[in-house]
């Protein structure tokens, strides 16, 4: 730490708690759903799941997170694929669909402390009772989210400490209060409720206006705030969490995002959490936001996963400070950019996280980030107050060397003695420094991961797996509906154990569902290839599966999906399609196809040309496909409808 006052300003910052704290810090988070992010994670064979999991949540690992933030299943897409609800039908009730119960216990297993917040994007359709709106019957909507935080405790241990209310949709305030009303009468008091997980207005406004709604709501969660929060929030008195933030492609510059975030969100905006969307990028990479995780884990056929920056980044404020410690208000800017913020926990730790992220190396998927000018600079700090007599100091450091490209992240260096309570460092640009008396940190680690593969070329699942551990088979990523492994109990032998789609009724959506339902896997580069499915139709006379190949799109903009679609309906015809809507007609005719029977169906697409079989015999051929060139391959039913499918294997070239 060379002081060289001829290129460099130097300013003195003083921390001190004399005259006070600044706001109790609650924690550091990431986000699984919002949706399906965490889909492939599941699928990762054994030691590299565990290694991932200790990467995200292992205390004194790797980013080593204060908070699991989870997605409320709702049957519907969510961004990058459909979570199922703990309730699909009104009678319903399974508390063991999906993966977010598993990740809960994982990341407890590993921190149980860990704080965890429910929120809900989507609601099965009878929650609106057929309207696309959760609110008009507010009593339904609470019982079904307090059945969920119910079912968290009952079959899994979890305690949800926070719930949300509907992701960046409209919320209302009855509502709001009926949720409370319903938690308190559950015995769920001390679940607090975050509002509204979209901007900082109305809802600060409403807080201010309406005491009852205040008294309801104990933090005001908002999105993606540039750092900065608004005057009635303040006045509120209450907690402000950045509750949704990041988003960014998790290469070094989603690391330089994320390091000023982390200290900025605080200092402009005096936010005491931030969550990360998402945790893990663990879904098809060509699905919208691709790797906009913290780490990558999108490869469970091979095992490959990759720590990315964002992992040590928030390593530097997660392990030295514990959600409850307090924030000192001698917090801020540096002179030449950049910022610093130190929290303690009250009893003599102290830690200090400064970055110095430059403007084009730290920009965020949204909002636009104003220009500002960073350069090198020495900083001194003066540690006063119940800190002035720390004679050491640990030091770890990140250098982001965009120039070499060789950066360091989240490296030991030699504690800091300390003269006088004080200490000067030499900060580059584009750096993150923790000084601190926490003496527990460490960088963890695991062998390399195998190398990245593409998805197998020949790949197939006869979904027997009589008590499978996850609701969902390897690999299918829904992405309208909900496809389900099943058990047929009256079946003769061949198709006992099947995949089911299960969504009867459009749910509350959160964006655009298709018309159709649609799981989706393997390569979305494939271009050649044959895609074989035994399937069965469970509406008579007006019900219709398909098969699928080259389909080109997937998340919010699933309903454009185009593709190569080959449909057998109940009426006993068939058609092929070039989209999920069924519009481009290439083909169709009599397939001779019922409810209630199995049939099986082969696709192979070449170059530009078509064919497909039922049941081993040629039933159409020669159909023209000009696009896409590629994509996944695919299942799903014509509406939503009870359908089931088996054997699914897929040979590509
Ligand atoms: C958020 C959602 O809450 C997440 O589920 C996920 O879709 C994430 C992807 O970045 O984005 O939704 C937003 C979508 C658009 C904006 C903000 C949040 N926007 O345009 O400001
Ligand atoms: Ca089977």
């Amino acid at each position: 730490f060379i002081l060289s006052v001829r290129f460099c300003s130097s300013q003195t910052y003083v921390l001190d708690d004399k005259l006070g704290l600044g706001r109790v810090f609650d924690g550091i988070g990431g986000l699984s759903g919002g949706g399906a992010t965490s889909r492939l994670l599941v699928n990762y064979a054994e030691p590299y799941r565990s290694q991932i999991l200790d990467y995200l949540f292992k205390p004194n690992f790797g980013a080593s997170l204060h908070m699991l933030k989870v997605e409320i299943g709702g049957d519907a897409q969510t961004t990058d694929g459909t979570e199922p609800s703990h309730m699909h039908y009104e009678n319903d009730e399974n508390y063991f669909r999906g993966y977010e119960w598993w990740l809960m216990k994982e990341a407890k297993k590993r921190n149980p402390n860990i704080i965890l917040i429910g929120l809900p994007w989507a609601f099965p359709g009878w929650v609106g009772h057929g309207k696309n709106w959760p609110y008009d019957f507010p009593d339904i909507t609470a019982e079904y989210v307090v059945k969920w935080i119910l079912g968290a405790k009952m079959y899994h241990d979890l305690d949800i400490q926070y719930v949300g209310v509907w992701n960046e949709r409209s919320y209302d305030s009855k509502y709001i209060k009926l949720l409370r009303y319903t938690l308190d009468k559950n015995g769920l008091e001390w679940v607090k409720i975050i509002a509204s997980d979209n901007l900082w207005e109305p809802i600060a406004f409403s807080l201010l206006l309406d005491s009852e709604l205040s008294s309801a709501v104990d933090v005001i969660g908002a999105h993606y705030p540039g750092t900065t929060t608004v005057k009635e929030a303040l006045q509120t008195e209450k907690k402000l969490w950045s509750s949704e933030d990041y988003s960014t492609f998790n290469d070094e510059v989603g690391g330089g995002c994320w390091a000023r975030i982390l200290n900025q969100n605080y200092v402009n905006g005096n936010m005491t959490a931030t969550i990360s969307w998402n945790l893990v990028a663990s879904y098809y990479e060509e699905l919208p936001f691709g790797r906009d995780g913290l780490m990558t884990a999108e490869e469970p056929w091979s095992g490959n996963y990759v720590v990315e920056s964002p992992i040590w980044i928030t390593a530097h404020t997660t392990q030295f400070t514990q959600p409850g410690w307090t924030y000192l208000q001698t917090v801020g800017h540096l002179v030449d950019g950049g910022s610093y913020v130190a929290l303690t926990d009250g009893k003599g730790n102290l830690t200090i996280v400064i970055e110095t992220m430059t403007h084009n190396h730290s920009v965020c998927i949204r909002p636009p980030l104003p220009p500002f000018n960073l350069t090198s600079q020495n900083a001194t700090f003066q540690l006063k107050g119940s800190f002035a007599f720390i004679k050491e100091l640990q030091v770890w450091r990140s250098q982001f060397n965009f120039k070499t490209n060789k950066p360091s992240f989240f490296e030991k260096l030699k504690p800091l003695k300390l003269l006088d309570g004080s200490f000067t460092l030499n900060l580059a640009e584009d750096e993150v420094y923790t000084l601190t008396t926490i003496t527990t940190a460490q960088k963890g680690g695991y062998p390399d991961p195998p190398p990245s593969a593409r998805f197998p070329k020949a790949y197939k699942d006869n979904f027997n797996t009589p008590n499978p551990l996850f609701s969902e088979a390897p690999y299918f990523a829904d992405q309208t509906g909900v496809f389900e492994y099943y058990r047929n109990l009256t079946d003769p032998g061949l198709h006992i154990f099947t995949l089911r789609q299960v969504v009867t009724q459009r749910p509350v959506t959160w964006v655009a569902d298709a018309d159709q339902t649609i799981s989706v896997i393997g390569d979305y580069q494939w271009q050649d290839l044959t895609v074989i499915c035994d399937v069965f139709i469970e509406r008579m006379y007006t019900g219709g599966v398909f098969i699928a190949a080259r389909v080109n799109k997937g998340g919010e903009s699933v309903r454009s999906a185009k593709g190569v679609f080959f449909w057998v309906f109940a009426d006993g015809t068939y058609k092929v399609t070039n989209d999920l809507e069924g519009q481009t007609v290439l083909a169709e005719g009599k397939s001779g196809t019922r409810a209630y029977g199995w049939y099986t169906l082969s696709l192979t697409v070449n170059g530009q040309y078509a064919s497909g079989s039922l049941n081993g015999y040629t039933l159409w051929k020669n159909a023209v496909i000009l696009n896409p060139k590629n994509g996944w391959a695919a299942i799903g039913t014509q509406s939503f409808e009870l359908a089931q499918f088996d054997n699914f294997a897929v040979v590509a070239d």
